[in-house]
């Protein structure tokens, strides 16, 4: 019988404005630790030290927990930032998103997608066909939450990670988010870029084409970045897909592949 995991998740602020966010499932056991790590990230940040946040666990009943499987890796090449951009746009209308869908959400996450070109703390949720934007609130977005690896599954990620030159926290979270997003329904791709100024490179995530990375999605020192979770009508309501990403439990315990960047 497994012990009954938290889930455990920091929000840090600075003036109002959404700094950093993380989150785990843990065990009893590993909430102490978990909640330091987490609070370190919050004050360590490199676009500053939060100067609000909070840390919230809850205990999951364990017939809550659904278990899933990490999308296939790979790094397509791109000289620049702006070749990365049209390369995510192709992606985007191979994974079944429509043009304007795609064009719009690029401009959206170059722009900065909350209100006064800042961050948000979540996604932006947007048509697939149409690229009308759904998110009910447009500074928190949509969040993917209450995801995590197993703790073999981690360690044989971060091995698998470590032979490729890979394993740091933003492609381990971001794959875990990834993989949480294309497990909800209704979703048909997501886009991907950093809001941190030193790290350059993001993803296109869809179910038939895995994780794609591409290391340039906009220029170093750039601090404009955020999602996209491109959404279809028909699988899911609005209402059960933003459900499935913010509240349902997701624990990958299986890995994806992982190609060496070329
Ligand atoms: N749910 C929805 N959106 C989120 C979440 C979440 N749980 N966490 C962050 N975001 C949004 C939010 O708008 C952030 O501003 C934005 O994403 C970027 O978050 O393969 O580091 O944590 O080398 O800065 C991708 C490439 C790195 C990794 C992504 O994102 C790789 C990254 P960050
Ligand atoms: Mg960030």
């Amino acid at each position: 019988m497994n012990p009954p995991l938290y889930s455990l998740r920091m929000h840090g602020t600075r003036d109002g404005r959404h700094l950093s966010g993380a989150e785990r499932l843990v065990t009893a056991e590993e909430l102490p630790r978990a909640g330091r790590e987490l609070l370190r990230r919050a004050l360590e940040h490199p676009r500053g030290r939060a100067d609000a946040l909070r840390l919230t666990a809850e205990e999951i009943p364990p017939e809550a927990v659904r278990y899933g499987r990490l999308p296939d890796l790979r790094t397509l090449p791109v000289a620049d930032y702006r070749s990365g951009r049209r390369r995510a746009a192709e992606l985007l209308l191979a994974a079944g998103v429509g043009r304007p869908a795609a064009e719009q959400a690029m401009t959206a996450l170059a722009a900065g997608p909350g209100p006064g070109g800042c961050s948000m703390r979540g996604a932006m949720l947007v048509d697939a066909a149409s690229g009308e934007r759904l998110e009910a609130d447009r500074a928190r977005g949509v969040r993917a939450s209450r995801m995590d690896l197993t703790r073999a599954a981690e360690s044989q990620l971060r091995r698998r990670l470590a032979r490729v030159g890979l394993d740091n926290p933003h492609v381990r979270e971001a794959l875990v988010l990834a993989a949480k997003v294309l497990a909800a329904p209704g979703i048909v791709a997501e886009l991907c870029w950093s809001d941190d100024p030193d790290y350059t490179a993001g993803y296109v995530a869809a179910p038939e084409l895995g994780y794609l990375r591409l290391p340039h999605l906009k220029p170093a020192g750039e601090e404009r970045g955020g999602r996209a979770f491109f959404w279809r009508p028909g699988a899911a309501t609005l209402a059960e897909t933003v459900d499935f990403l913010e509240r349902q439990v997701l624990l990958i315990d299986t890995l994806g592949a992982v190609a060496a960047p070329e």
